[in-house]
């Protein structure tokens, strides 16, 4: 649909120029593969374009990940939807670009679901298709009804079932964010019922530390910027809570318990179609890997992270090969957001980055409009249909519900938001174009074509000192010709009055729908 209102309105524009090829003549030689795989989505947490071996690391060696890379599609132009967890994880799931909906920012760590359940989503349009759908580790989409006032120590709803999700053990919010407990089928895990769970956003409970107050206790990781509120196991984070001390997790085993519920949905659910995302905590602060990954690099905590994550990527891998359905499952690896060295704590990370480039050859990172914001590995892995390559094809993790849902062959895509588009051969690397053009969201919105990018002026700062970002904010309009100057350093606005025209006029169209 929306392909046909743009061809008719902004088909003789200049934005679409020199666009790396027709995508049309490769839409319509369309495949015809309606097929049923099983699909994992394995979702990263701020990893960097540059931060794996297979997109340039040097100081970092990722082998799992890498080798699905090799054999599958490294896409060199995807993007998430916003450059934070809650609005990236809001778009991928509903289809809906998040800015179009307030409340999609950064989650507290008490907000209600986000997402309403009336909501066609991914998991429901595959859950309709007959899968058997999970969600384990990051969650980052609010939990409950009522922001603030959780009731945390029974069952917690609306929440993963709600939107179609058969079955959650997910991390309560973020691991930054209180309540530290894992919550499974949305009951806090192994909860002493006469130690209840406490949580506030405005105070602090009687007698309760902080890593404010009480910096002695903070054994782990001391805070570098905020994160210095309710301390557990010895990491100060963003709230207050007390209580529930039996079900409070230990950050170096986080990617342990939910790899492994990862790996054993897997098992359970070998014998017919699931989808499994697999959101991980790796690498977001705080970052504490377990004892057998710590030192594993000398780059501090965050390379011993990346390593992690590879780990967890290469158990998913084990657990699939050995179900004996390698072959015939998608899996998808991509990230939530892009790069930030301190985000937070003081883990080394700064001190260890020496050469590396978590942000590639991009400007800027977590929470800019620059590039580095959204544009993010993404690989996709699937045997039986996919052959290796690399794709410029600019694509989106809005597209992922209408692309799976033409994949799956669930009919009623009228109930999908027409953001997301199917764009299944960009993503089966039949088609090497993509979207003619994206949207993606930090402190402004920036429209994206394979040529050109533009970012809407705003009042926001250009520069935040605590975390070392360009945040990409100007009061200017900003025009990059992304293929000349990827790392967007010259604007080329005054230059070209046509195209910001034209860039705004569509941005606006997009704002108008
Ligand atoms: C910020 C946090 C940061 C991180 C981010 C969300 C502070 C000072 N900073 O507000 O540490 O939690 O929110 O990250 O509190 S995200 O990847 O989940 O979007
Ligand atoms: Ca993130």
């Amino acid at each position: 649909k929306l392909i046909s209102i743009i061809s008719v309105s902004f088909v003789a524009s200049p934005i679409f120029a020199n666009s790396a090829s027709d995508n049309k003549s490769a839409q319509s030689a369309s495949i015809n593969i309606k097929s049923q795989p099983n699909i994992v989505l394995i979702y990263a947490d701020d990893i960097g374009y540059g931060d794996l071996s297979s997109y340039g690391a040097k100081q970092v060696n990722t082998p799992n990940t890498d080798t699905l890379a090799a054999n599958g599609i490294r896409f060199t132009n995807a993007h998430s939807a916003a450059a934070t967890s809650t609005p990236s994880r809001y778009g991928l799931f509903t289809g809906e670009y998040p800015w179009r909906r307030r409340g999609t920012g950064v989650a507290n760590g008490d907000a209600a679901l986000i997402i309403n359940p009336d909501r066609v989503t991914l998991p429901k349009v595959l859950q309709q298709m007959g899968y058997t759908t999970g969600a384990v580790g990051k969650w980052h989409l609010g939990i409950g009804d009522k922001s603030g006032e959780q009731d945390w120590n029974g069952h917690v709803t609306p929440g993963p079932a709600e939107i179609g999700f058969d079955y959650s053990y997910i991390m309560a919010e973020t691991g930054d964010r209180v309540p530290c407990v894992f919550m499974e089928n949305q009951r806090v895990v192994n909860l002493n019922p006469n130690d209840p769970i406490h949580v506030s956003y405005k105070e602090n409970f009687e007698g309760e530390p902080t890593g404010k107050d009480n910096p002695e206790l903070l054994t782990k990781l001391h805070p570098s910027h905020g994160h210095n509120q309710s301390i557990v196991n010895g990491i100060s984070r963003i709230g207050y809570m007390k209580g529930g001390r039996s079900a409070l997790w230990e950050d170096e085993n986080i990617a342990d318990s939910i790899t492994v519920h990862a790996t054993r949905f897997i098992e359970r659910n070998s014998d017919k179609p699931f989808f499994l995302y697999f959101g991980t905590n790796d690498i977001h602060v705080p970052r504490y890997p377990h004892e057998r990954f710590r030192g594993v690099t000398e780059m501090g905590h965050r390379g011993d992270a990346i390593v992690q994550f590879d780990w967890s990527v290469g158990e998913i891998v084990k657990a699939l090969k050995k179900a004996g359905i390698f072959e015939n499952t998608l899996i998808i690896i991509t990230s939530d957001n892009g790069p930030v060295v301190d985000d937070g704590y003081h883990d080394g990370s700064v001190e260890g980055l020496m050469d590396h480039k978590p942000w590639g050859p991009f400007r800027g990172g977590k929470y800019s409009n620059f590039e580095a914001g959204t544009r993010v590995p993404f690989i996709v892995h699937w045997p039986e249909r996919v052959n290796p390559n690399v794709s410029p094809a600019l694509i989106s993790q809005i597209d992922m519900t209408a692309t799976m849902a033409v994949l799956t062959g669930f009919e009623k895509t009228d109930k999908i938001p027409d953001d997301s588009q199917n764009q299944l051969n960009a993503w089966l690397g039949i088609d090497i174009s993509g979207r003619d053009y994206i949207i993606s969201s930090a402190g402004s919105l920036s429209i994206l074509t394979r040529v050109w990018k533009y970012i809407e002026p705003s009042s926001g700062r250009s520069y935040n000192p605590l975390t070392n970002t360009e945040l990409g904010n100007s009061s200017d309009d900003q025009l990059y010709n992304i293929v000349t100057d990827r790392s967007e350093y010259e604007n080329v606005a005054d230059k070209n009055p046509q195209i910001v025209e034209e860039m705004k006029k569509l941005l606006d169209f997009e704002k108008k729908k």
